[in-house]
Order: structure tokens, then sequence, then C-alpha cells
């Protein structure tokens, strides 16, 4: 129990799904983005798949938080960048990214029983691998430095210098015996040299335990399996997710698999592995579904659910995996499927979408907070203010629509208003 004996909960932010949402086909090494750029994308309907998985969990977990879309397009960024014309579309979509929506990606959370001081400590990722995801940090940590104001509980962080790129808790697990117990943490790192980009580099994953005052003892430093970024599993949590102490993993997740379990358990030795061996399914088969991009999550009468994508029950060898998996006497009682289709198509799965911060709910600004009032009308503004379609070309071409640029900015403006906090703006 941290200090004082406060009970925590562990408390899922989701990125609500920004109006510019499209398929520009950004992030080399995520198959699901390559694959669907250029298709027209819908904001409206991905905003509120979003709405409705944070409402599903609201019901089963009792308390769910949302982070809000960045400002986009970014007019700074598409300064900065000097077009004339003669540059990639790329280059002109980027400033257009509604990626803040994977908030996985926001930030690296080490909850106030792992830190030295006692708080909870958070770290902006500074996503420098991808120019359309390093825009992100200084809006995202303008907004945790509001949701996580109490500086009696929180510690927010700048991020690691550009130099190590740091993709945030997509590439970080907690392994603990309860929420408000001391957990051991796991950094996942990936090596450089490969075909696709290895986001998450070593010494970002170092420096952050050093700057979250992290037991030495309690903190685990792995590597992420080459194979597996070839694959497309671009962060850890395409391949492997954590809860509690329970760890949900493909059997090829790591660079060395048996390396990483006796790492880990000599850490934290209750751990319980739930491994899925490539003969049922195959790592790209896990890539193609997202099986591990799931919320393991422990329910209220502490029964843990893994809510995977729909893409999930389509596949026979998956689906016919869960079974099994639930069947059996294991940790993981229920397999849950969500529609986020929309998100899926970008590369971002029901985990992609969340950031967890364990705490203690009092202690976060309450309009972070869903309820279901607020859910109503965080609907009722993407119903009516989100566009509908977008189209590549949209946002890509030379003469980028100066219409949709303002109608987006209003859209978003809507939302900010609505829910009361304007200093976003
Ligand atoms: O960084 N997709 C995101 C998906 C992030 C998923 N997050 C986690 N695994 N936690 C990315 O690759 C696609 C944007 C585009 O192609 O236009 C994108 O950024």
């Amino acid at each position: 129990m941290e200090r004082g004996a406060v009970s925590l909960s562990e408390i899922n932010f989701d990125g609500i799904v920004g109006p510019t949402h499209n398929y520009a086909g950004l992030s080399l090494g995520n198959i699901a983005s390559a694959s669907h750029g250029g298709d027209p994308s819908y904001p409206r309907a991905a905003a509120l798949q979003g709405v409705a998985k944070m409402r599903g969990n609201l019901d089963r977990l009792g308390v769910q938080g949302f982070l809000l879309p960045l400002p986009r397009p970014n007019t700074l960024l598409a300064e900065s960048l000097h077009y004339s014309g003669t540059e990639p579309a790329a280059l002109r979509a980027a400033p257009w990214s509604a990626s803040s929506m994977w908030t996985a990606n926001a930030a690296t959370v080490s909850p106030a029983p792992d830190t030295a001081d006692g708080r909870c400590h958070l770290t902006p990722a500074n996503l420098v691998t991808m120019l359309h995801r390093a825009q992100e940090w200084p809006d995202t940590k303008r907004q945790l430095d509001l949701a996580f104001a109490d500086r009696e509980h929180f510690a927010v962080h700048g991020p690691v210098p550009p130099t190590f790129g740091d993709e945030g808790a997509a590439n970080h697990m907690r392994l603990c015996e309860g929420h408000s117990a001391k957990g051991v943490e796991v950094f996942v790192y990936g090596r450089p040299g490969g075909r696709f980009p290895a986001r998450q580099h070593e010494q970002a994953s170092r420096l952050v335990a050093r700057a979250h005052g992290l037991d030495p003892d309690a903190c685990v430093f792995v590597e992420q399996n080459p194979a597996a970024i070839e694959a497309g599993a671009f962060h850890n949590d395409v391949v492997a997710v954590a809860n509690e102490g329970v760890l949900f993993t493909h059997a090829e997740a790591f660079a060395d698999q048996a390396g990483a379990y006796e790492a880990i358990r000599a850490a934290f030795p209750a751990l319980e592995i739930v491994e899925v061996p490539a003969s049922a399914v195959s790592l790209a088969e896990a890539i193609r579904t997202y099986l591990f991009n799931a919320q393991l999550v422990t329910r209220p009468d502490q029964s843990m659910a893994l809510i995977v994508p729909e893409e999930c029950r389509e596949s026979e060898a998956v689906w016919g995996w869960c079974e099994n998996m639930v069947a059996s006497n294991g940790p993981i009682r229920e397999v849950i499927p969500v529609d986020v289709r929309q998100s899926m198509a970008n590369g971002g799965g029901p985990a992609c979408l969340r950031l967890r911060v364990v705490c203690d709910p009092a202690t976060v600004h309450p309009r972070f907070l869903l309820d279901e009032a607020q859910a109503d009308l965080i609907e009722s503004v993407i119903a009516k203010h989100w566009p509908e379609q977008i189209d590549p070309s949209d946002i890509s071409a030379v003469d980028a629509s100066d219409g949709l640029a303002s109608d987006v900015i209003a859209a978003r403006t809507a939302l900010l208003a609505a829910l009361d906090l304007e200093n976003l703006i």
C-alpha cells in the first residue's frame, strides 16, 4: 500500500479521436497504417467508436478518464516545413494527424507506490521517430500538467532529450500484487538496425526510470524481439500486456523470451505468465488481429477480463485460442470484443487508445473523469461537429482546403467549450 494506506485505482484515460482522423500512411513499420494509407477515413464514426469503448469500461470498471484531441492542423509545424509544392504529400499530411488519440504513447507513468518520493510520476513521450507524432508532446504535457496539477500527488516531467526515442507506456508494463502495492516496472526497448525503426531506445527507458525515482531492483529492461519489429510490432504493446501479477504475451515478443521471464520473475516472483505459442497464433496473425493490444483489466469482483478488438473474433485461430483460455482455469475469465475499427486501420487497438494511471481519482482534475452525462455531451458534440469523411487528398493537396481547417478547429473548440476546458485551446 502507498504511504498513508490510500487505496489506489487504475484509471484508463482514453484519447478522444480528433476531427482530423485520417489515413495518410505516415507510420513506417506499422502495417495497418501503411496498408490503409490513401483510404477515406470517417472521423465521426471513429470518435463515436472511442466513446462507446469508454462507456463500456466506465460501466465495467466504475471509473474512466479521457484526454482531449490536440490542436490540428498544427500551423506552427506546417510553417516550419516551408512547403513549396515539391515536398512529399506525407509532409503536408503530418500537421493534420490525429495521432494523439493513442494515449498509450502520451507518457510513461510510474504510480506512487513505486517511486522514491511517493508521488505518481509522468514523463510525456517525445515520439521523435515519426514527424507526425513528434509534434504531440508540448500539447500533451500542457494537458497532463492540468489533469495532474496536484503536485502533492503527481510529478509531470519534461520529455527525454530527442536523441533517445521514447514512445511512452506502450513499451512499459507494471507487475504488482494489487494496484496499491509497490510494483515492478518492465521497460521494453528495441535495438536499431532493422528494416523498420526501433522506436523505443534503451537509454530513454533507463532515463525515465531514473527520473521517476524507481528502485533499481524493481526495474527490468528487456529487448523486444527484432523479428517482432520486422513483423510489424512497432510497440511492445502489440505483442504483450500486463495487469497486476499477470503477463499476457506472445511467445515471440522478446529477443530472449526465457531470459525475459527469468529477469521479471527475479524481481517479481509471483509472476503468472499466459503465453500464446506461435503454433496457436502466429506473430503475423497476432499483429493483424491485435490480440495483445488488449486492455487486461481487473473488475470490481477481482476477476480479469481482456478487452480485444472485434478483429480477434473474426480470426479462427485467435478466437479459438481465446475460447480455450477462458474455458481453462487461467486468470483471464472473459474476453470482450470492442469495435474500434477506424483506429485499428491506423494500427491503434483498444490498448493504444488508453493511458493507465494508478492513483486516487480524487486527486485528478475532475473535468478529465468521465460520467454518463459527460459521455452524452461528448457524443452530441462529435455527432454535430466532426466531419463524416476525410479523403487524404483533402489534407495533403498543395491547396489543402481552408474550409476543412476552420471546420475542424471549430469542432475541437466546441468540444472544449462543452467540457469547460477552454484553457486548453
Ligand atoms: O504511432 N499510428 C500510430 C499507432 C499507435 C499505436 N499505439 C500503440 N501501439 N500504443 C503509430 O504508428 C498512423 C498515422 C497515419 O499513418 O496517418 C499512426 O500514427
